[in-house]
């Protein structure tokens, strides 16, 4: 009989494209476990339609006027895992202590359901205890009220919350006195926010979904649509029909970008067809995304002096880069002095490649550039950023119809909370205007963003920790750091709809508040209230609850938010119940702070919503230069770890069945792996090298500035082989964090560098038993 390794239980390749059947099924599978059936109908058909609400699944835009609902497999998860009929009640926490939910993992905590009543933890029982609204506020209020330094509260922001809750927050923590806002951007797009304003005066993307119908090319660099923004599936399935070419740039061969089965197409789902996405696909090496970048800048800088040798017109744009640019000579000068030999190695591609690549982008007149956390998550994740602007700006692809840039944002509104005010370094203007509309006087400081809040908890100077939603503990790198430095607090209290592990880790007093989740019915003195959101191209919607509230005891967030801010500030001079009575009373607030959303509250009742500005996308670029600028990168990746290319350099992925630290499942079903999350990919080639086989079991340790091993490890991985850029390994995020030490962040941004961790790998024995033995 065959010998089997144990191990290799639950992993086999999957042949399938993204989407179809298997997405129909897995859908199907997740709401049978988490919801009714006759909720699950209702609530899906009203996801991102006009009346409905704006699906918490990812901040894909949807098409304007959509009249059936954009059917995704990760979105009916988000929703049904939102909507479920389970409830973590009192009777749930006083049957457990704090110190044994501790033990349990993400999936079996918010596996328990909604949370339903206020809690405050009780020392004596070590549990959770229901509290009354009022005590709570009251106690919180008092407790804010008592530390001498504003600047000791951090106030957190998960990109789930609307821009009338975000809002709200902001102006509770700058008239209590601080510009503390770490929030989930911290970890996501900052080098976005902080890159391409830079670049071309605009912290955002310049395209709108229209533009993916007149481009002829689109290049996915470091992202994986078919996990994290499937609705996008169906632009680039449009795309690829349309005869347009879609290069994906990515060190995983993803399946959602190579081949995908619309829901929506009867046809492909009846033929068991699928449209055929990428039409190439280029492995980069983990981190190596700037020397392939400024490899492609080099060609065509090359293939546009041949050009011009011949009396031809070249490929560089130089009516644009004269009237519109800066910084031109720099870029070059900096080009020609990078050598291909250290390009190559650290792309881990070969010039033909690049070249390939360069040839594609010289020969179409409109290219978009999306990218994601593959191009962020860097020690030089900005500078990634500016990159990809550059290569852009040398060929005009940005401010025309079918070009431009399109990050694609994380949680359904993080974009909408930046722009409403959520950030730890605002600009003077805006703290000038909130002064003018409310009549005090915020913080000029500038605050702590995510690393630098934890770093300041470590230290022992911050008194306490409001988090409005998210997983602030599992999401940021380094637990070993972090997990003691929130035990140090005095004061911690969570704002959620379910039960994760930040909520675990006590502080000195600890609330933990239930709020109203996105599909629930808001309402309010005034009558239900709708909420609005921004997606990832700038455009902004209502969005409306429809289902029952999980217990009559949630709060929605802007109402909580405003009751703990009249708790903790008696001498207010914002009228907050008004706010909350009718949400067009805080959206007329916003449009009075921010002149972009002039007439919110007429123009938000059209389906679909409305843009705001974009002035890069009409070629007007708010720089100090007034003019775009191409920006130089000194090296490529000058961590000095990545330069000696020790042995691997790992990155960490998000599964299928995951949304953030949200674990819907324990399957990646595109990677083949299936039940298990204890894993670590890697490609053929490495495997072979290093002897190993699949089910093989490998600890994975954090190497140092010098290369040395740390103390940072992952233990008892199982090896599965992947079709995988050379030199990379993944491993699931966030169980992966224990590798990435908190002083890993990108110098510009801050961003932790959750995607460039260089590593080696110790080989286990374990013993193999023989298939169909009894485990
Ligand atoms: N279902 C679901 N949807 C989600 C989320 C979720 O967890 N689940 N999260 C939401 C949030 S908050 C965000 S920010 C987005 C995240 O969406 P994505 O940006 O797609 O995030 P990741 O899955 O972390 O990584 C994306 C890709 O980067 C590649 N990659 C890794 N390292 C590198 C590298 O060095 N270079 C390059 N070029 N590529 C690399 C990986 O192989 C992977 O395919 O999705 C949002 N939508
Ligand atoms: N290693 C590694 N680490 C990463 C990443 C990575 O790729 N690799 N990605 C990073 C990224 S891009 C991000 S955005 C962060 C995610 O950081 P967070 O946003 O902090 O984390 P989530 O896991 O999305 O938060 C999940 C929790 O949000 C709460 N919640 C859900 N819906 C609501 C709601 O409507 N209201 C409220 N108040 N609470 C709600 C629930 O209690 C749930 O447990 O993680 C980052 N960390
Ligand atoms: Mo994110």
């Amino acid at each position: 009989m065959k010998e089997q390794k144990r191990s290799t239980i639950g992993i086999a390749p999957y042949g399938g494209s993204a989407g179809g059947w298997g997405a129909l099924k897995a859908v199907a599978d997740a709401l049978r476990g988490q919801m009714s059936v006759k909720q699950d109908v209702i609530a899906l058909f009203k996801v991102n339609q006009p009346q409905g609400f704006d699906c918490p699944g990812c901040a894909w835009p949807d098409p304007q006027h959509t009249s059936s609902f954009e059917f995704c497999e990760n979105g009916a998860k988000a929703v049904s895992w939102e909507a479920t009929s389970k409830r973590t009640t009192p009777e749930f926490f006083a049957a457990h202590t704090v110190s044994e939910l501790w033990q349990r993992n993400a999936f079996e905590l918010e596996g328990e359901g909604r949370l339903t009543h206020p809690m405050k933890y009780d020392p004596a029982s070590d549990t959770y205890q229901p509290v009354d609204w009022d005590t709570a506020l009251q106690e919180i209020g008092e407790h804010l009220q008592g530390y001498q330094d504003p600047n000791s509260v951090e106030f957190y922001t998960s990109g789930r919350a609307s821009n009338e809750a975000a809002f709200l927050w902001q102006l509770f923590a700058r008239e209590y006195g601080t510009n503390n806002f770490p929030d989930c951007s911290n970890m996501c797009h900052e080098p976005t926010s902080v890159g391409l304003p830079e670049s071309i005066g605009v912290g955002k993307g310049t395209v709108e979904l229209d533009d993916f119908d007149h481009c002829d090319l689109v290049l996915c660099i470091g992202h994986n649509p078919g996990t994290n923004h499937p609705r996008m599936l169906g632009t680039l399935r449009e795309v690829a029909k349309r005869g347009a070419t879609i290069v994906a740039i990515n060190p995983l061969r993803e399946r959602g970008l190579e081949r995908f089965t619309s829901p929506q197409s009867p046809i492909e789902m009846l033929a068991l067809g699928s449209t055929k996405l990428a039409s190439t696909y280029y492995k980069v090496r983990v981190g190596g995304d700037a020397a392939m970048l400024k490899g492609v800048m080099k060609i065509l800088l090359s293939m546009h002096e041949e050009a011009q040798a011949k009396g031809d017109a070249g490929v560089i744009d130089e009516a644009f880069i004269r009237e519109h640019t800066q910084g031109f000579e720099a870029l070059k000068a900096d080009l020609d002095a990078t050598d291909w030999d250290h390009i190559l190695k650290l792309s881990g591609m070969d010039r033909k490649e690049i070249q390939n690549i360069a040839r594609l982008y010289a020969d179409a007149e409109r290219t978009i550039i999306c990218y994601g956390m593959g191009i962020t998550q860097h020690q030089y994740g900005t500078q990634n950023v500016q990159q990809i602007a550059n290569l852009l700006l040398l060929r005009g692809n940005i401010g025309k119809q079918g070009a431009g840039i399109c990050p694609l944002r994380g949680h359904s509104n993080v974009q909408g909370d930046r722009t409403v005010g959520i950030t730890e370094i605002p600009a003077p203007a805006l703290l000038d205007r909130i002064e003018n509309v409310f009549g005090f006087t915020p913080p000029r400081e500038h605050g702590h963003g995510a690393v630098a809040a934890i770093q300041a908890m470590r230290d022992g100077k911050v008194n306490a920790l409001l988090c409005l939603g998210g997983n602030l503990a599992e999401a940021i790198s380094d637990p070993q750091t972090t997990f003691p430095a929130m035990r140090k607090l005095d004061l911690v209290v969570h704002m959620a709809t379910k039960l994760n592990r930040s909520h675990l880790l006590l502080g000195k007093h600890n609330y933990l508040l239930p709020v109203l989740g996105r599909t629930e019915t808001d309402m309010q003195q005034s009558g239900a209230q709708s909420v609005t959101v921004e997606d990832s191209m700038s455009m902004v919607h209502a969005s409306r609850g429809t289902l029952t509230p999980a217990s009559p005891h949630l709060k929605s967030e802007p109402a909580l938010v405003a009751a703990l801010a009249k708790a903790t500030l008696p001498d207010t001079v914002v009228d907050w119940d008004k706010m909350v009575r009718d949400y067009n009373n805080i959206r007329d607030a916003i449009e009075a702070v921010f002149p972009d959303f002039h007439q919110y509250n007429e123009r938000v009742k059209t389906p679909g919503g409305f843009r705001l500005p974009n002035a890069a996308s009409v070629r007007v670029w708010n720089t100090p230069s007034g003019r775009a600028e191409f920006k130089v990168m000194q090296g490529i990746n000058e961590d000095p770890r990545s330069l000696k290319c020790h042995d691997l350099v790992l990155t960490t992925l998000r599964s299928h069945d995951q949304y953030n630290t949200t674990l819907y499942g324990l399957n990646d079903r595109y990677r083949g792996v299936t039940g298990r999350r204890d894993v670590l990919f890697i490609n053929a080639d490495e495997a072979e090298k290093r002897e190993l086989r699949v089910g093989d079991q490998v600890n994975v340790v954090a190497l140092d500035p010098q290369g040395n091993p740390t103390s940072r490890r992952m233990e008892n991985l199982t090896i599965v082989v992947l079709d995988m850029a050379p030199g990379s390994v993944g491993a699931y995020y966030p169980e992966a964090n224990v590798l990435v030490p908190l002083d890993s962040h990108d110098t510009k941004s801050g961003i932790p560098a959750y995607k460039n961790v260089p590593v080696a790998m110790e080989r286990v024995q374990v013993p193999s038993v023989t298939s169909g033995a009894r485990r």
